[in-house]
């Protein structure tokens, strides 16, 4: 069983938040597009993101950028399937980003250990069924429509309440269609269908959907949101290669309120910041336990007198 899969099975409540690295083979993804596009230089850049300090890597070959078309379902697996092959062989818990349940399978086969589809099972039908037969880990993302489309669907009455919703109406689904209840991530789709100020709600509503019951992964890495938040006088976004701060910052954010694993293109500082998170939690925990064991003290003294 993988670390990752151990992690989901048995999750203690130390256990630190994870950090997913990101590497896209990709000619045109919003941070990263063009960089890794060669498989050697990918695979290069995994390792270089475990030894950064990532639990595990996640590989896709399909830009979601807001309006993005989509690349084929050929040139998918001719980007991705290489480079998951080979650092699975180098003993990298990779996890394979796509909305096709062929690239899925083939990905698995090539030693994936968890499929991360930003539409939740939606853009493809057969997503579920090659799921639920290879009983990995699945990160359900909040989806409403492809990324040439997603901006214009960005409309919520309250956003936290109406992600959190739609996410049980998808685990619901995924779990009618034979997935197990235990392979199901949840994500809240940051910059899917989402303005700025929905990417904050949901930073700030983060509680809600851990009360979904199920581990929460989180994609702020680099987004717009961030951009446009760290903008000079003249409204100007920063570039993407400037946002790896913020990034941090949301990282400690999602690892206080108990979210189960980031994904960020810097993990360097994300994996630092995880531990941050964890070594404050621990002593939060401790000076709980400490009251409790005061109190019940206390309480038996006043018993006996
Ligand atoms: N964001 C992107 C791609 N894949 N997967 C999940 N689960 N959550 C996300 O927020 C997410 C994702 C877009 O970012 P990128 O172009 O930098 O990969």
């Amino acid at each position: 069983m993988s670390t990752v899969q151990a992690s989901l099975r048995n999750r203690a409540p130390t256990a630190r938040c994870l950090v997913m690295g990101v590497v896209n083979v990709t000619p045109d993804s919003f941070s990263d597009g063009g960089l890794w596009l060669d498989p050697a230089a990918a695979v290069a850049h995994g390792l270089r993101l475990v030894a950064d300090g990532a639990d595990l890597v996640d590989v896709g070959g399909e830009s979601t950028r807001p309006g993005a078309d989509r690349v084929t379902l050929d040139e998918e697996l001719r980007r991705v399937l290489p480079v998951v092959g080979e650092l699975a062989a180098a003993g990298v818990a990779v996890s394979v980003d796509t909305m096709r349940a062929r690239v899925a399978e083939a990905a698995l086969a090539a030693g994936a250990c968890l499929v991360n589809d930003v539409s939740g099972g939606l853009a493809d039908p057969d997503m579920a069924g090659v799921v639920a037969a290879a009983g990995v880990p699945f990160v359900v993302m909040h989806w409403r429509g492809h990324s040439a489309v997603m901006d214009g669907l960005a409309e919520y009455q309250d956003v936290v309440a109406d992600v959190r919703r739609e996410l049980a109406d998808r685990l619901a689904a995924l779990v009618g269609a034979g997935i197990a209840e235990e392979q199901l991530v949840v994500d809240p789709g940051l910059g899917f269908a989402k303005t700025a100020a929905h990417n904050w709600e949901l930073l700030a509503g983060l509680d809600d959907l851990t009360g979904l019951g199920r581990p929460v992964l989180l994609g702020a890495s680099r987004k717009r949101f961030l951009g446009s938040l760290l903008a000079g006088p003249d409204g100007t976004p920063v570039p993407t290669g400037e946002r790896d701060a913020a990034t941090a910052a949301t990282t400690v954010v999602a690892a206080t309120a108990g979210v189960w694993c980031v994904r960020v293109h810097d993990v360097k500082a994300s994996a630092d910041a995880v531990r941050v998170a964890a070594a404050v939690r621990a002593a939060a925990r401790r000076d709980a336990a400490a009251g409790a064991a005061a109190g019940t003290a206390a309480g038996t003294a006043a018993g006996a007198a």
